[in-house]
């Protein structure tokens, strides 16, 4: 008989009104200051990819920016004891899952594959021809570590760091912009994460992953990748197809490249460097799937590409709004953001046809935990600090949504001079 850790919800729905924090009211954005440096770092000193991002390639100016700062913070002080990311782990065809994917449900007979990392990840409801398998939407990372359990819940495969997560956002201010937790789970020999499925409450919904903060790894990572570097074809590869001139030379002669390189490459070529965020993928409910934000960095692109999101709809803009501002204000409260580096973490972006919008703080694998206070979240990372700039890049994103609403109604409002409605 598989075990069971049920959580009990101690979700209170009112609790979704937060009012403002202390935290916040720093005054960290600094209308027309220089935009934020990128940081510094040493994987591949030589040939290696600049990380200087020219002025005219940043974007427009946002009133956002970083204050850089120094700190002597131990690299190793409270580091993640479940590190997952392990640089020789995946292969080509996992690194490739994007889409529309078919899941196993537990206890599925037919299942065969093995279990891999996946990040980003939401229920399509829609189910395949085969019994007992769900059709699902990947917006980012790797197949196969979720299971449709039914019953608007989901399996994810266990990661210990996401696990404590989980435990400790029950007491949270965080508590209501997470996926409802419901404890650990055995099924057939192996541990998962219970969770609610957040796209039961839609209908035919929309979704958007967006990979918060300027970093993607850990400092561990680098560490690790400078004492035992680990050049990995299939990461190679993936920069190849997006970029002929990605690798230096040296990494062309190897055909490989270091994990921290590769992430360090992506984080410069699309705005995680530049904005604090990033698009990872979008699901829209004519069923169009797209994955392709790899050099997606400036902001005028990033709103063309949220308004289409939103087909344009003005009022879904503003619930979203709504919603980073109340997690804005519940991050300003939270002691787990305060005792916490969040790396990899995604915010993912659901609305439908009935117009309803929600969005939810999602993937915890890595985020760490930290001393109090040792983290602003929003001061420039440089390794030693692990800064992860999550409330830069949320403000970021708040402004570029408010500017896609800005732009969106200038137009309307064009469109309704030059088109006056004629009634007959
Ligand atoms: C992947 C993405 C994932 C990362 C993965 C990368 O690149 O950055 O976040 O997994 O590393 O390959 P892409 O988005 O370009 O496909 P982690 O966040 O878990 O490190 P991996 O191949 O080592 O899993």
């Amino acid at each position: 008989m598989p075990k069971e850790t049920r959580k009990k919800s101690t979700r209170d729905p009112s609790a979704t009104r937060l009012s403002g924090g202390s935290r916040s009211e720093r005054r960290i954005y600094e209308p027309h200051a220089p935009s934020m440096a990128i940081p510094q770092v040493t994987v591949t000193p030589e040939h290696g990819l600049s990380l200087e991002v020219p002025q005219e390639d940043r974007g427009p100016p946002l009133d956002g920016t970083l204050h850089r700062t120094r700190s002597c913070t131990s690299i190793s002080s409270t580091g993640s004891s479940a590190l997952e990311s392990e640089d020789d782990l995946h292969s080509d065809s996992e690194s490739k899952s994007r889409g529309i994917v078919t899941l196993e449900q537990v206890g599925d007979p037919c299942e065969v594959k093995q279990w891999s990392k996946l990040k980003g990840f939401v229920h399509w409801p829609f189910r395949s021809s085969l019994k007992r398998k769900v059709n699902w939407v990947q917006l980012a990372g790797h197949k196969g570590s979720f299971k449709s359990l039914g019953e608007g819940t989901i399996l994810k495969k266990l990661s210990e760091n996401e696990r404590q997560c989980f435990e400790k956002l029950q007491e949270d201010t965080l508590l209501p912009f997470v996926p409802q937790y419901h404890g650990v789970v055995e099924r057939d020999g192996q541990s998962f994460i219970h969770l609610d499925d957040l796209l039961v409450p839609f209908d035919q919904p929309s979704v958007m992953d967006c990979k918060m903060g300027v970093r993607t790894y850990l400092e561990e990572e680098l560490v690790r990748a400078r004492e035992h570097p680990r050049p990995r074809e299939d990461l190679y590869k993936k920069m190849v197809e997006v970029d002929g001139e990605g690798p230096t030379a040296e990494e062309h002669s190897h055909g490989a490249v270091t994990k921290p390189r590769y992430m360090q490459w992506r984080e410069t070529l699309s705005s995680t460097h530049t904005l604090g965020y990033r698009i990872e993928g979008i699901k829209k409910s004519d069923g169009t799937c797209r994955t392709d934000f790899k050099k997606t960095r400036l902001q005028q692109d990033i709103i063309k590409v949220f308004q289409d999101f939103v087909g344009g709809s003005i009022d879904i803009m503003q619930l979203y709004l709504s919603r980073l501002k109340e997690i804005q204000q519940a991050l300003s409260k939270s002691h787990f953001f305060k005792q916490h580096e969040v790396i990899g973490s995604s915010l993912l972006f659901l609305h439908d046809i009935s117009s309803k919008a929600q969005v939810w703080m999602i993937d915890f694998g890595k985020t760490t935990a930290l001393a109090e206070g040792q983290l602003q979240h929003n001061v420039p990372w440089q390794e030693g600090n692990r800064e992860d700039g999550y409330l830069w890049g949320l403000q970021n994103l708040i402004h570029t949504i408010e500017a896609a609403k800005e732009s969106r109604s200038q137009n309307n409002q064009i469109v309704s001079r030059l088109c006056p409605l004629t009634i007959v």
